[in-house]
């Protein structure tokens, strides 16, 4: 499950050039084209660090993103994931995270998350590093998970291979 590009740890922004401000409008695009509420560079074939966000109208840039504290305390929350479509899996995490990073401006900032901010910050740091919120699952979830997802991608594929058989 993920292909190759969604499976590498992504290498730090050099430098926070137009390039990048035009690949963050571009990547605020897609992700509320496709409902989403964060995405991650390497979703869209960039492996650097880099994600965004966005909640209730609010948006968040995250460039080379560090999480230096996260809580003790832990919740379990719904997760999906624009690269894994129509899975949904329940996933404990830190509640509360502080979170280092470059704004558009190339200026560090910090924050302190929790709820749903504090999730997707979470989802969306792992996707950097290759990781996939199904692997935070245990075994026999995550078996499941993938085998719901194959199954979802195998009848998918029937469906075109069937449109485009009654077309020709
Ligand atoms: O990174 C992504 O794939 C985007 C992902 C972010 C995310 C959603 C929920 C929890 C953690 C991270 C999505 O936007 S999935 C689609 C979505 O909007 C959603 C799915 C489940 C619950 C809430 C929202
Ligand atoms: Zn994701």
């Amino acid at each position: 499950m993920g292909e190759e590009s969604l499976r590498e740890k992504s290498l730090p922004v050099e430098e926070v050039t137009d390039e990048i401000r035009r690949l963050v409008d571009a990547m605020f695009d897609t992700m509320e084209e496709k409902d989403g509420i964060g995405l991650a560079a390497p979703q869209v074939g960039h492996n650097i660090r880099l994600f965004v966000v966005g909640i209730e109208s609010q948006r968040f840039i995250f460039i080379n993103p560090e999480i230096i504290e996260t809580s003790q305390e832990t919740c379990t929350m719904e997760e999906g994931c624009l690269s894994i479509p129509k899975i949904y899996e329940a996933v404990v995490r830190p509640s509360k995270v502080r979170v280092q990073f470059l704004n558009l401006e190339g200026k560090r900032k910090t924050i302190d998350a929790e709820g749903l901010l504090a999730r997707v910050i979470q989802h969306e740091n792992d996707h950097l590093n290759g990781v996939l919120f199904v692997d935070r699952l245990d075994e026999e979830l995550r078996e499941e998970a993938i085998e719901r997802f194959n199954k979802k991608q195998e009848n998918a594929l029937k469906k075109r291979l069937q449109k485009y058989k009654r077309k020709g």
